[in-house]
């Protein structure tokens, strides 16, 4: 082995266990990932579990084909086959390339639609958070709890030791463990998207509509980060999404703090002087 291997391997492995150390509960996205984030939630879990299956599906598919052209490629050159032949049609065959891709789609389709209605299952949520995504922070309103405030991406001379570049806000959305959430997500100015890859949640934030999405947040204390999905302007790449999973008694201690610092004014005109406050 060469010292300059040697070099390399001992840096890279230091790399490894320096990134792994800095992401330990946190869900980011990590160097040189590939593939999905670690699922959280039941909805990511089957989401990963679909693309596990897919993935099978199309890489079956994909080698076939590939070896079809090739073994077509090679077996009707013009050395072994000199004579080509002026076959136009074969029913046979045109009946399996036609009921064969209908199949696999209908194997696909049953664990698609299967997930498609799970997320659509907003009842029996324990709480609900309207997410509202404005030109470029999110604003979260704990509706029975009467809180609300803004989320701002911290700039590089505000960050903590440990706290990801670009990622990282100023008051992360604050939810108990173990819980499951609903949330409405709708919009202020132009369209934006709520997206936090671990928990598998996506959804658009339009103005005048609320779409309704919902997580079931794991048990232990984590934070979930995710970004705004849909180019929304220029800084549409700085109004990063941090959730963060406290454990029941301490998020209750939170809530405390949160009702005095974040407390929704009376009247019906909060939201307009929120949206105005920029
Ligand atoms: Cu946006």
């Amino acid at each position: 082995m060469s010292a300059r291997f040697t070099r390399y391997l001992l840096l890279s492995s230091f790399t490894f266990v320096v990134f792994g150390l800095s992401v330990a509960g946190a869900a980011q996205p990590e160097p040189w990932q590939i593939g999905l984030q670690e699922p959280a939630g039941s909805i990511a879990q089957k989401a990963t579990d679909l693309h596990n299956l897919l993935l099978v599906i199309i890489t079956l598919i994909s080698v076939f084909v590939l070896g079809l052209l090739v073994f077509v490629g090679w077996r009707f050159r013009r050395e072994s086959n000199p004579k080509p032949s002026k076959t136009t049609h074969n029913t046979v065959i045109e009946i399996l390339w036609t009921v064969v891709p209908v199949l696999i789609l209908v194997v696909i389709a049953v664990p698609s639609f299967r997930l498609l209605y799970y997320m659509d299952e907003t009842k029996n949520a324990e709480m609900v958070i309207k997410v509202t995504a404005n030109q470029w922070y999110w604003n979260y309103e704990y509706m029975d709890e009467q809180i609300s405030f803004d989320s701002y991406m911290l700039k590089d001379d505000e960050l903590q030791a440990g706290q990801p570049r670009l990622l990282s806000v100023d008051n992360p959305l604050i939810v108990p463990d173990n819980t499951k959430i609903k949330f409405l997500v709708t919009g202020n100015d132009v369209m934006h998207s709520f997206f936090v890859p671990s928990l598998a949640v996506q959804t658009y934030a339009f103005v005048g509509r609320s779409n309704e999405v919902w997580i079931d947040v794991p048990p232990g204390e984590k934070t979930y980060y995710g970004q705004c999905n849909q180019i929304c302007g220029v800084n549409h790449s700085f109004m990063p999404i941090v959730v963060k999973a406290l454990a029941r008694d301490k998020y209750e201690k939170w809530l405390l703090e949160a009702k005095k610092d974040f407390a929704l004014s009376d009247g019906p005109d909060y939201i307009q002087l929120a949206s105005v406050k920029k």
